[in-house]
């Protein structure tokens, strides 16, 4: 079975995706997703360019060595650019695999561990009040587990209160809106979120949050405290990980259950996080760490050390990523948690998909393969339309994490 064709579809469907389409010799072909949200361009041009001549005529079962081939041939290393392109290679010769193989892509990776996946979806309000008003409407849809993000008093958007109600779109202009940031307003005002929270939904339902990369580890230290009566199922990227090591401190002072990952893209960033046993989720999900084949590795070494998987699931990852995640969490056997925001409905017609929403879970359906297809007709409806994700600066102008 060799690789005859290699298309890189890139469409706004409500906002960018970039996909993979690789077709075979025998007519299966394979879907994975590219995209890296504000730089969609740069993979999109190293999948055409670097990548896709490689892959033709090559043989489509080899997902292994066409792994290698990608991460040890390029010679430069890791990246989220590189990282991103070897996934939706990865994830399109998963697809091509499992269909070929009439099953679905569970099946080939060991079979079902669980019957359907926990997720958790994201609320959102201007202030405490909308936010526990939010979190209720999520709990009436089914959800069992919501992630709540509320606007601070004296910060104008502050990170996660966004357009829309059952999705967060951060990118969203040309050129990156600004906004402002406080570290000790925002931890003043959260652990009253999540006090309030509690008193009004009681302990019956996992709240998680997302601190979004914007403390030091101390300050993390200090909010992972104060929130513990709360009892959160994780609370998210407290500090930047490119120090793994900053997170010993945070772990010495805090037993508020720690997840990140979402901006790793190999092992590599989370193996000291993991057998130091400083985190207790990983985000890393297919598209972000180099497909199936890498984020089983990583998924592997965590059980080792008791951490769960937490796939990243914002909108920004298509359905395409979504669908993969989903057999690899119903698969996984050290799962935790699948994040869902759910995409616009253009987005959904886009990628026609077989996972549903029930009662709180996600089900990937049975379909051969990862279950989600492009309709690349509709998506030549929906040109590319560059955005960027915003910056956050401190009140006096210097420039912070966003
Ligand atoms: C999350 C994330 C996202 C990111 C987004 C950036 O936990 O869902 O932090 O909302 O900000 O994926 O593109
Ligand atoms: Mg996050």
């Amino acid at each position: 079975m060799q690789i005859a064709d290699v298309r890189v579809i890139t469409s706004c469907p409500g906002r960018n995706f970039v996909t993979l389409k690789i077709v075979t010799d025998e007519g299966v072909y394979g879907i994975g997703d590219a995209t890296l949200n504000g730089r969609e361009r740069a993979v999109a041009a190293y999948l055409e360019e670097h990548v896709a001549p490689l892959l033709i005529g090559r043989d489509a079962r080899r997902i292994e060595d066409a792994w290698q081939l990608l991460y040890r041939g390029a010679y430069w290393r890791r990246g989220p650019v590189t990282m991103r392109a070897i996934a939706a290679v990865d994830v399109a010769l998963w697809d091509i695999k499992a269909k070929a193989a009439g099953m679905p892509l569970y099946d080939l990776l060991g079979g079902k561990s669980r019957e359907g996946v926990l997720v958790y979806g994201h609320a959102n309000g201007a202030d405490i009040e909308e936010t526990c008003d939010e979190v209720e409407r999520y709990i009436g849809l089914g959800y069992k587990a919501v992630r709540a993000q509320s606007g601070v008093p004296g910060l104008d958007k502050p990170y996660g209160v966004g357009r829309g109600q059952m999705f967060y779109e951060p990118a969203d202009a040309a050129l990156p809106t600004e906004t402002i940031w406080s570290t000790s307003k925002y931890l003043d005002h959260t652990p009253k979120l999540f006090e309030a929270l509690r008193d009004r939904v009681g302990f019956g339902v996992e709240l998680l949050h997302d601190a979004h990369h914007r403390l030091t580890p101390l300050e993390a230290a200090r909010l992972g405290k104060s929130l513990e009566p709360y009892r959160l199922f994780w609370l998210e990227d407290v500090t930047p990980a490119e120090n793994q090591e900053a997170f010993r401190l945070v772990r010495q002072h805090t037993v508020t259950p720690l997840a990140v990952g979402e901006i790793f893209n190999t092992l590599w960033d989370c193996k000291d996080l993991i057998q130091e046993q400083l985190i207790d989720f990983i985000r890393t999900t297919v598209v972000g760490a180099g497909g199936i084949t890498h984020l089983r590795r990583i998924a592997d070494f965590a059980a080792v050390w008791q951490v769960r998987t937490g796939c990243h699931g914002a909108t920004d990852l298509s359905p395409v990523t979504m669908g993969a995640a989903l057999h690899f969490d119903t698969w996984v056997p050290n799962f935790g948690i699948q994040e869902y925001m759910r995409h616009t409905a253009e987005t959904d017609a886009v990628f026609p998909h077989a996972y549903r929403f029930e009662a709180g879970l996600l089900f990937p359906g049975d379909t051969p393969g990862h279950g989600v297809d492009i309709d690349e007709t509709l998506a030549a409806k929906y040109p590319y339309d560059p955005k960027q994700l915003p910056i956050a600066r401190l009140e006096d102008g210097t420039m912070w994490n966003w």
